[in-house]
Parts: structure tokens; sequence; C-alpha cells
């Protein structure tokens, strides 16, 4: 049996370019949507450019066309869907529902991941407001795509290292604190940090394996689950400086959403499941679920020592 022919859609974004990145090293024949409104956005258009120069084949599509979608569709196996998540109050992850629509109609598509690749939405079903708007948009997606019966693949892949690891999880900046750290409660519930080629590497194996078929892969590598304060740890230790640690109360820390714009109230709810809830951790994969370091012992994934590295 071949590699699957894969088509990403949302290729140029952040997890999207890696998606594309690891399905052409895996060695798929690589497809990614173009999308006409890519105007004069010129960044956009190169990295398309330069894909296709790796071998990608580029296939024009868009979201309101939906004849063009279920044409590109016609030339691939597996649909991996990397649309943003709610930002700037644009609802763009419930634009996915086209997408559905259009994988029913083309009718060969043999495996669907929807975007994901972050929390379980299945798990936070008692998110806050406003934050939990993404989780119920990928919930009313995951509907659609069970109720048309198409074969899925849902990604939980965690914490991404760049939003999480490289600011020792600090909100507002991408960057580890110089002398003060701010502690999330009492800093030990225990999140999973990943670097995302690593989630790249594991959301590709996952598309031809008849293991994951229908099921949640949850990217939960045992060298990577670390409450905050051993992430702490480690940057202390790497960079031989000892920062100033400040814990503030959950109460507090929910406290400053007033103040905050819509993203940050939306980053502050998710931040404060993951750190004050423990949410990532706090429950068994079950039955419908399988952990990808499990199903791919080959993957050397990256330890959070190593990530963080690239910030000394
Ligand atoms: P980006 O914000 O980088 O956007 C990805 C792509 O979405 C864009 O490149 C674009 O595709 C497409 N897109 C945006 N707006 C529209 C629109 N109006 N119509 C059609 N396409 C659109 O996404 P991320 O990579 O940050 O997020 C991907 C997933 O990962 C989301 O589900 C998000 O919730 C999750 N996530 C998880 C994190 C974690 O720590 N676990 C962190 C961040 C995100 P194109 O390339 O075609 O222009
Ligand atoms: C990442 C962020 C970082 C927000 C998920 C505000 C969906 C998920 C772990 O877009 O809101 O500073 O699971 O000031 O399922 C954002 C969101 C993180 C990035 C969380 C995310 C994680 C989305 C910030 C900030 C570094």
């Amino acid at each position: 049996m071949g590699k699957s022919r894969i088509l990403v859609v949302g290729g140029t974004g952040y997890m999207g370019r890696r998606i594309v990145k690891g399905s052409l090293a895996e060695g798929h024949p690589t497809y990614i949507l173009r999308r006409p409104e890519i105007g004069m956005d010129i960044e956009k258009l190169q990295v398309l450019l330069e894909f296709k120069r790796q071998g990608a084949v580029l296939v024009e599509g868009s979201f309101p066309d939906h004849q063009s979608l279920v044409e590109a569709l016609k030339q691939v196996d597996v649909v991996v869907c990397t649309m943003s998540g709610v930002h700037f109050r644009t609802h763009n992850l419930l634009m996915q529902l086209k997408l559905v629509d259009a994988i029913k109609e083309a009718g060969n598509i043999k495996r669907f991941l929807p975007s994901e690749f972050g929390m379980d939405p299945a798990q936070m079903m008692h998110a806050l407001e406003p934050g939990r708007v993404t989780f119920d948009e990928k919930m009313t997606v995951r509907k659609a795509i069970e109720a048309a019966n198409i074969p899925r693949t849902y990604i939980s892949a965690n914490c991404f290292g760049g939003y999480f690891v490289g600011n020792l999880s600090q909100m507002g900046t991408l960057l580890p604190p110089k002398d003060k750290v701010l502690i999330y409660g009492d800093g030990n519930a225990k999140a999973v940090f990943m670097g995302e080629d690593d989630i790249a590497t594991y959301t590709i194996k996952s598309v031809d394996d008849p293991r994951t078929l229908n099921k949640t892969v949850y990217i939960r590598p045992p060298g990577n689950i670390l409450s905050q304060r051993e992430l702490v740890q480690i940057w202390e230790n790497l960079s031989g400086n000892t920062l100033e640690k400040t814990s503030i109360s959950g109460q507090d820390f929910l406290a400053l959403m007033k103040d905050a714009d819509f993203a940050g109230q939306v980053g502050l709810g998710h931040f404060y499941h993951i750190f004050y809830d423990g949410c990532l951790t706090s429950f068994e994969i079950g039955e419908d679920g399988e952990e990808a370091s499990r199903l791919y012992l080959e993957v050397q994934y990256k330890r959070m020592d190593e990530y963080l590295k690239l910030y000394l």
C-alpha cells in the first residue's frame, strides 16, 4: 500500500506549514490548498512557492466556492485541516463545516483530521467563557463529521512549545523572563509540552494507521509531562540563573479577565484550565483514544531541556 495523498488546508499557517513539511518528509504526495483570498499576502505566497519547489502540489480552492473544494478533494485521500483557532472573534473554525460538506460530496476521503491540535474539546464541557468557544466550535465540527460518517482522527497535541515553553508559560510574551516568573497556584499541576515539529510528525504518522481510525490521538509522551515549576527549573539549570517566583491564586488570575481584550480573555481561560485545573492530565486515555509515543516508539520526541536551549 502506497502512502496516501494528503491535502493540507491552512498550509501556510503556524501548524499547517509544519504539517506540510512533515508530510513531504514522510514521502506522502502532498497537496496544499491555495486560496484565491491570498491576494497581496506576499509572505503566504512565498511559503507556498517554496513548498511547491520542494514537491508539493498547489491546488486552488476557496471556502465560499463549494465546487472548487470538491474538485480539490477528489485529487487526494486524506485531509489535514489546520484552520486558525479563535483569535479575534472571527469564527474560523466553523468554516470547516463547508469542508465537511465538500468531503461528504466528494465521497473519496479516507481520513479527515480537523483543526484541533490542542486540549481535547470533549474534556472541556465545563470550560469558562469566552475561551470555551474554541472547544464548542471544535465539538460542532466533530458532530458534523460523525453525522456524515466521515473516517476521522482527532489530534490532541497539548501545549505548543512556542506559546507555552519558550516563555515559561508567561502570558503576553514569547521569550523567557529575565528576573521574575509568575507561578500559577502551587505550580505543580502537570501539563504536557510539545515541540511543534514533533506534533507534525506524530500527526502524519497517524493518517494511514488503522489503529487511529475514528480515534483521538493524545500526544502525551511521558518525558514531556511537566509542571510549570519543573519547566522553570529546567530553564534555571540551563541558564544558570535563578528566577524570583511569585505565585498568583486562581481567583486573582481569573480577575485579570475584566481588563483583558477578547483574545486575552480566551487565553486566560485556557491557561486557567491547564495550570490550575490540570485539565491536560486529569483524565486517563480511554477506549476512544491512543497515546502517540506508545504508537510510534521510533519517534525521538524533543524534550523540553532541548527545546529551551534555543532560547539561551
Ligand atoms: P493560524 O492562525 O496560523 O492559521 C492557520 C490557517 O488558517 C491560515 O494559514 C489560513 O490558511 C487559515 N485561515 C485563517 N482564516 C481563514 C479564513 N477566513 N478562511 C479560510 N482559511 C483561513 O492557525 P494555528 O496554526 O495557530 O492553529 C491551528 C490549530 O491549532 C487551531 O485549531 C488552534 O486552536 C490550535 N492551536 C493550538 C495551540 C496549542 O498550544 N495547542 C496553539 C495555537 C493554536 P491559508 O494557509 O490557506 O491561508
Ligand atoms: C493556544 C496564548 C499565549 C494566549 C490550546 C494568550 C487551543 C488549545 C493547549 O493562540 O488561548 O501568551 O491547548 O497572552 O486547545 C493561545 C492559545 C495561547 C495561542 C490559548 C491554544 C492552546 C489554543 C499567550 C497569550 C504567550
